[in-house]
């Protein structure tokens, strides 16, 4: 038998369905609800336990979103589900998300095509057939045409390379791998590696619960008062009944949350102005001290200098021993790593059980069976916290590793650099999609809103194959060159790029550097709009072969 008959005999043989879907998260769930709306067979995998993505995985003391939360950070596409689900808390906390996403996959009746405690193992595209065959850790080998890869930005963990690590007798977590049940840190010496969003978030819950905490230290950052509280019932009325406005103005807004953006620069108020300003916003807690004081905090040195000093004085004020304080204060532009939101973060070094080891002076030497050996001695601990963050944005894609055409894997595909076209497709690997793929604006807009503007597309763009009697689209040769160049362009407007950061990469020992995410913001989705009402220009359509479609 020719080898490309043998290829179709064998995607034929696997279970056809119209589209696979990877990640029950935000992204996965609404693509199998949109995908069904097409009338398509989809199916979703997920290794977890429940649906919800990273909020299934992150169940670490403290975890809350860090962005505008309640009532923005959702599913904004049905009214009658933003009229149905009640938020609490400004910050809505993971079991609240969680059970909101629980919520939705019941609302939305999702589960039956939902396949969790499942990993994908390979995915292979066959050309012949036009069709993708994936496998399961359960043995399951099923093929679809379309390929949609939600599998998370912040899911493959960096497990860091300390020696030693293994050996540690007690209980160690990482903190995207949490376990269910509550982990009793009562009476216990706790280490925690890392002081990112997670490591802010868990520090103040544990130390309140622990003998003792040390907190390793690497790089200190800027954090700005979260400022949870109940939802204010008037702004949760007024919110609803304007949804369809609310909803517009977070898509047109740089960071997709309902800020009005400031028009002023920091430099055009005088020093008490500004202290003024980020006063109030310091009270208030939020983001918008970074995003919505002045327009030119993340664009111009001179104006983020003024938000660090000010964060670097905060820092001074509430931590009383001025040695303690002095080890606590970043010296990289603010808002550039990861803005974080705390409870109460720099107050806990006034704790008598918290000790802070700056790693800049003190480097870890080897994790022992005892605790964490640093350059000056060894700390004690029966418990350590691996708050070290993740393989962003690429990792976990590159762990699935899809294989394309001629068999190329994504790990060969981009083991120069990661090459994209409009963040959603890869060149070689016709009928994957990504949802929050590098090169789009993922982590730097509002998640949940752009998986549903990604979703829409994706959706979009499927009815159109299907409408045109297309089997393949595919980046078109050398599309994805001029992407990334305009991905870095719009990056280098900004102070991103300035500071090592997961955004580009340095955060992974080997990992090159690459901006990995648009910074456009609204214009992004302006710009996929555009090049569906262009026939989906920069991409190659090919006509439907006869086994491409399932019956
Ligand atoms: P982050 O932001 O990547 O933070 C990881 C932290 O771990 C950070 O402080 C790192 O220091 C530190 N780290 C990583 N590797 C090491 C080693 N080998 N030794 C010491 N310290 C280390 O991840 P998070 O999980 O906190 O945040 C991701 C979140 O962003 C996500 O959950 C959302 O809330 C948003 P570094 O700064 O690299 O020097």
């Amino acid at each position: 038998m020719p080898e490309q008959s043998t290829q179709q005999a064998s995607a034929a043989r696997a279970q056809a369905l119209d589209a696979i879907i990877i990640g029950a998260g935000f992204g996965g769930m609404y693509a199998l609800h949109l995908l069904r709306g097409l009338g398509l067979s989809a199916r979703v995998y997920d290794d977890a336990t429940s649906v919800g993505g990273t909020w299934s995985w992150n169940r670490y003391p403290g975890a809350r979103v860090d962005f505008p939360g309640g009532p923005y950070y959702c599913y904004t596409f049905s009214e009658e589900l933003v009229r149905e689900w009640d938020w609490a808390e400004t910050q809505p906390d993971q079991p609240s998300v969680l059970a909101y996403l629980n919520f939705v996959a019941d609302k939305f009746d999702l589960r039956r095509d939902i396949e969790l405690q499942t990993r994908v193992t390979s995915a292979q595209y066959d050309e012949a057939a036009q069709r993708w065959t994936v496998e399961t850790n359960h043995g399951a080998r099923v093929s679809a045409q379309f390929l949609i890869c939600a599998v998370g930005t912040l899911s493959a963990a960096n497990r860091p390379n300390i020696p030693g690590l293994d050996s540690f007798a007690g209980a160690c977590y990482h903190t995207g791998h949490w376990p269910h049940k509550k982990v009793d840190f009562t009476g216990k010496r706790v280490g925690i590696i890392g002081t990112g969003s997670s490591g802010v978030q868990a520090i103040p819950i544990i130390a309140r619960e622990a003998a003792h905490l040390t907190v390793f230290q690497r790089t200190p950052q800027y954090t700005i008062p979260a400022g949870n509280r109940p939802l204010d019932p008037a702004v949760a009325r007024q919110t609803r009944d304007n949804w369809p406005q609310v909803r517009q103005q977070m898509i047109e807004s740089p960071f997709g949350a309902p800020f009005v953006p400031s028009t002023r620069s920091a430099l055009d108020d005088t020093p008490e102005q500004r202290k003024a300003l980020y006063e109030t916003h310091w009270q208030k807690g939020g983001l918008g001290i970074a995003f919505d004081s002045y327009h030119d905090i993340l664009f111009e040195q001179a104006a983020n200098h003024t938000l660090a000093d000010f964060v670097r004085s905060k820092i001074g004020q509430i931590v009383r021993d001025p040695t303690i304080a002095k080890k606590l204060m970043p010296d990289y532009l603010i808002g550039t790593k990861r803005q974080i939101l705390d409870s109460g973060y720099y107050e806990t070094f006034n704790r008598a059980n918290v000790t802070l080891v700056d790693l800049r002076d003190d480097p870890i030497q080897a994790i022992t069976p005892g605790g964490v050996r640093t350059r000056s001695g060894e700390h004690a601990l029966d418990m350590l916290v691996l708050a070290t963050g993740y393989d962003a944005i690429t990792g976990a894609l590159q762990n699935l590793n899809p294989r394309g055409r001629g068999g190329v894997t994504l790990k060969q595909q981009w083991a120069e650099r990661f090459n994209t076209y409009l963040g959603m497709a890869i060149p070689g690997f016709p009928n994957l999609f990504m949802i929050h793929g590098p090169e789009t604006p993922s982590v730097l807009f509002n998640m949940p809103l752009g998986a549903e503007l990604e979703g829409e597309w994706i959706r979009d763009c499927i009815r159109y194959l299907r409408e045109h009697r297309l089997g393949v689209i595919e980046p078109a040769p050398g599309v994805e060159i001029a992407w990334g160049e305009e991905v870095a362009e719009a990056a280098s407007h900004t102070l991103f790029p300035l500071t090592e950061s997961w955004y580009t990469g340095a955060n992974i020992p080997g990992k090159h550097r690459q901006f990995a995410v648009h910074m456009g913001g609204p214009r992004y989705f302006q710009q996929l709009s555009q090049v569906a009402a262009k026939g989906y220009e920069g991409f190659v359509l090919e006509p439907e072969q006869a086994a491409s479609v399932s019956a």
